[in-house]
């Protein structure tokens, strides 16, 4: 059996995704997901022009083999671009190995290790108020875990609270956003909007919520520490986690749960973290940190030391990301929560799926591989187009943490 092509597909159905299609001599076809936000041609030109060469004429079932092949056999390890492209091959080998074994993808892995998935979704307001009605529209879906995320009084734009009506997505076109961050009138306004959360809803619901790394080891700490009362499912990156020691800070003033690795790519940048069991849930994905086959091993090393998985669902990573994510979910026996931010309309019709949502939970359905597909016909009809992150200034314009 012989790998006789290798495509990537860059489309902007509602968003730009990056999306990797395997073919075999025998017909069968996998898809990954390679999407890097903000950075989507570089990985995919490091999939055209270094890894598709290499992936012709290789036996597909050697998913293994062809992980260490890409990873140690390029010298340069590591890396957001690099473990993405590696991810994107991984991603549409185990799902070329599905369809060949007739089992859907969680069954490789070992079956399932629980019925369904919980999910969390964005609660997001300019204020208080606006919060908490999406708060509760999202309730009444049937969410059981919400990320409540609001507008600051006297920050003109804050991460995650979504413009007008339109679904809250960071990235715009062109141009990066630049943002303004005020640490005091943040530190000063969360505790309100969790009490505000715990009065209306009570504790009946898992309350999650992103400081998105803008705090110091010593604010996050006083953070954690000033909402215990409110007890958080957990309080998401809150600060940059380059220097892991750093959380031993957070760790020494809080029991606040702490979710930290959104932005990982291997088990080396979070090694020390689950080790010193300095975080309570890793974020690593089934995309950014290297496929199936890289998340596995994080997750099993996590395990050993207590640490539950949370990955990071967000709108850009595709609905092929989603469907490997709810297999590797429905698996992984140290599993915490899953993100699901949904999707625009037309990347779901571009990406014709078998996972479902119901009652705040979701499955990946049981179609042999991991059950995403794309529709290249379609895709083709919604062109790359530039977008960026936005940036983030402290109010005096020095560059911050976004
Ligand atoms: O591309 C960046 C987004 O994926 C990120 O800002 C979303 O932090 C995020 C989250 O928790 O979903
Ligand atoms: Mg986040």
């Amino acid at each position: 059996m012989k790998i006789v092509d290798a495509k990537v597909i860059v489309c902007c159905p509602g968003r730009n995704f990056v999306t990797l299609k395997i073919v075999t001599d025998d017909g069968v076809t996998g898809v990954g997901d390679a999407t890097l936000n903000g950075r989507e041609l570089a990985v995919a030109s490091y999939l055209r022009d270094h890894l598709c060469p290499l992936l012709i004429g290789r036996d597909p079932r050697r998913i293994e083999d062809l992980w260490q092949y890409f990873y140690k056999g390029a010298y340069w390890r590591r890396g957001p671009v690099t473990m993405s492209a590696i991810a994107a091959v991984d991603m549409a080998l185990w799902d070329i190995k599905g369809k060949h074994a007739g089992m859907p993808l969680y069954q490789l892995l070992g079956g399932a290790s629980r019925e369904h998935v919980m999910v969390y979704c964005h609660a997001t307001g300019r204020d208080i108020a606006e919060t908490l009605d999406t708060f509760e529209q999202h309730r009444a879906e049937g969410f059981k875990a919400i990320r409540a995320q609001c507008g600051v009084p006297g920050m003109k734009s804050v991460y995650g609270v979504a413009k007008g009506n339109a679904a809250y997505e960071p990235a715009t076109k062109d141009w990066p956003e630049e943002q303004s961050w005020s640490t005091e009138k943040y530190l000063d306004f969360a505790p309100k909007l969790f009490a505000a959360v715990r009065a209306k809803f009570g504790f009946d619901i898992h309350l999650l919520h992103d400081v998105h790394h803008r705090l110091t080891p010593i604010e996050a700490a006083r953070l954690g520490k000033s909402v215990e009362d409110c007890r958080l499912f957990w309080i998401e990156d809150p600060t940059p986690a380059e220097n892991q020691d750093a959380f031993r800070l957070i760790r020494q003033h809080t029991v606040t749960p702490i979710a930290v690795g959104e932005v990982f790519n291997t088990l080396w940048d979070c090694k020390q973290l689950i080790e010193e069991q300095l975080i309570d849930y890793i974020r690593t994905t089934v995309t950014h940190a290297g496929g199936i086959t890289h998340l596995r091993r994080i997750a099993d090393f996590a395990a050993i030391y207590q640490v539950r998985t949370g990955c990071h669902g967000p709108s850009d990573l595709s609905p092929v990301s989603m469907g490997a994510a709810l297999h590797f979910d429905l698996w992984v026996p140290n599993f915490g929560l899953q993100e699901y931010m949904g999707y625009p309309a037309p990347a779901l019709e571009v990406f014709p799926h078998a996972w479902t949502f119901h009652d705040g939970t979701m499955h990946p359905g049981e179609v042999p591989g991991h059950g995403v597909d794309i529709d290249e016909a379609l895709a083709a009809r919604y062109p790359y187009e530039r977008a960026y992150l936005p940036v983030a200034r402290l109010e005096d314009g020095t560059l911050w943490n976004w």
